[in-house]
């Protein structure tokens, strides 16, 4: 690449010259970015205001949502309760054991009984040289939002599974957490032992995780310590972690199941915008920014389709694949990271994210949110209805290619707008 180019492109979205330099074109042009920029034009002072608008990439930590059950909600209790029940970071300890009713064999289960259970500890000691960070967006099933978008830090959970000695029959793994001692309050998560094992499709761990942005867990997100699943949603990624239990059972058995979800179902493609001009005049510009969840197959486009309401809506095409949408800008890597985390540096190592200069190996990531803008240049008067769609990598349209809605939110958004 010619510098003068490099440095044009630098200046236009925060990155240094050098890591322009020594990614090359062909980096840039995976990300989308290089089309806008190259055509030199400054962006739109509306569709501008409405970017530096935007939320941060990392959520802050208060600003993230919670889904937690029980009565009282184990984060509510006070510190000296907490230190009863073993919620804190000096007081927690992890029984890791044989399903009663499904046994695994164990050479050496870790128990509270014998005095073998795994302590805080025992998992820093792990953390000195097994420790791993990933980037994730929290997701309820069941909700529309995400709830957060953090750099989570653990140990792999196989490591403390393998000091158990499991010897056969081990098949699934589930686990729970501190639900005030009562049987009926408890949330339950399944994983299949394989998944826990190896880390496939170049997924980052599946973690007993203790940070979050760099800061200790809050009681909130579940601390001292919750099971951490890069490409799950919430559900799976229990809080207060108190035991997991080892088994033979080759079915899911998670709490979530019973409440009719699809249990088994990765984090999905989807889009929804972050600001709409609700009334806007005739002829004016219109700055639509939004973010995107990037699911298990990624994210190649965010789209928007403006349609005035006077005019119907195509016949027998329900996810409207053959309506006109437009192609809208994904945004490149944040100049900010946001969400609190120390020195705005993304910590070295933290998988997806080169270790030299703190800066994303390609982007959008899996398992996170990316945010992109669209404008359009001015519409005549009337009631129109804008929405939204992601195309992911394999060329899926959203809401396919699992449109059903307890396999996760994917339907695609509408909002109403009114130019005058
Ligand atoms: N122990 C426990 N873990 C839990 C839950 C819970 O109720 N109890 N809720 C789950 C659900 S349904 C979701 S969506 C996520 C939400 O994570 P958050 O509260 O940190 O945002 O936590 C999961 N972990
Ligand atoms: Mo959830």
């Amino acid at each position: 690449m010619n510098p003068d180019t490099a440095e044009f492109l630098a200046q236009h979205s925060g990155l240094t010259r050098r890591y322009f330099l020594r990614r090359g074109t062909a980096g840039l042009a995976a990300w989308g970015v290089l089309p806008a920029l190259l055509r030199g034009a400054e962006r739109e002072p509306a569709l501008q205001t409405a970017i530096d608008g935007l939320e941060t990439w990392l959520t802050k930590l208060d600003d993230f949502r919670d889904v937690s059950r029980g009565k009282p909600r184990p984060h509510s209790l006070d510190e000296a309760k907490r230190k009863e029940v073993g919620l804190t970071r000096d007081t927690w300890s992890l029984e890791v054991v044989a399903d009663p009713d499904n046994k695994a064999q164990l050479r050496k289960p870790l128990t509270k009984e014998n005095g073998t259970a795994f302590t805080f500890k025992d998992l820093m000691k792990l953390a000195e040289t097994q420790a791993v960070r990933f980037p994730k967006i929290m997701t309820c099933l069941n909700l529309g939002c995400p709830l957060g978008n953090g750099i989570w830090e653990g140990v792999p959970l196989r490591e403390v599974l393998w000091l158990t000695q499991p010897s056969l029959n081990l098949r699934r793994v589930f686990y729970c957490g501190y639900h005030n001692d009562d049987p009926k309050q408890m949330f339950r998560s399944s994983l299949p032992v394989g998944r826990i094992l190896e880390d496939m499709y170049g997924l980052p761990p599946v973690i007993l995780c203790y940070k979050l942005n760099g800061q200790w867990l809050s009681p909130e997100r579940g601390a001292p310590v919750r099971v951490v699943i890069p490409e799950s949603y919430g559900f799976k990624n229990i809080k207060w972690l108190s035991h997991v239990f080892l088994s033979n059972l080759w079915t899911a058995n998670d709490t979530y199941g019973e409440q009719n979800n699809d249990v088994d179902s990765p984090l999905k493609t989807f889009c929804e915008t972050l600001s709409v001009p609700k009334i806007v005049k005739s002829g004016q510009p219109i700055a639509v920014t939004g973010y995107a969840q990037v699911g298990i197959s990624g994210l190649k486009k965010v789209q928007v389709w403006i349609h005035n309401d006077d005019d119907d809506l195509p016949e027998g095409d329900k996810h409207f694949v053959k309506a006109p949408w437009q192609d809208a800008e994904i945004l490149p890597p944040p100049k900010t990271w946001g969400g609190d985390i120390p020195d705005d540096k993304i910590p070295a190592p933290t998988h997806g994210f080169d270790p030299a200069t703190g800066q994303p190996k390609s982007w959008p990531l899996r398992a996170t949110k990316a945010h992109w803008a669209f404008l359009n240049p001015g519409l005549p008067a009337g009631e129109y209805t804008l929405r939204c769609r992601t195309i992911d990598e394999n060329n899926n349209a959203q809401p396919m290619p699992r449109p059903y809605r307890k396999s996760g939110r994917a339907a695609i958004q509408e909002v109403g707008l009114s130019v005058l």
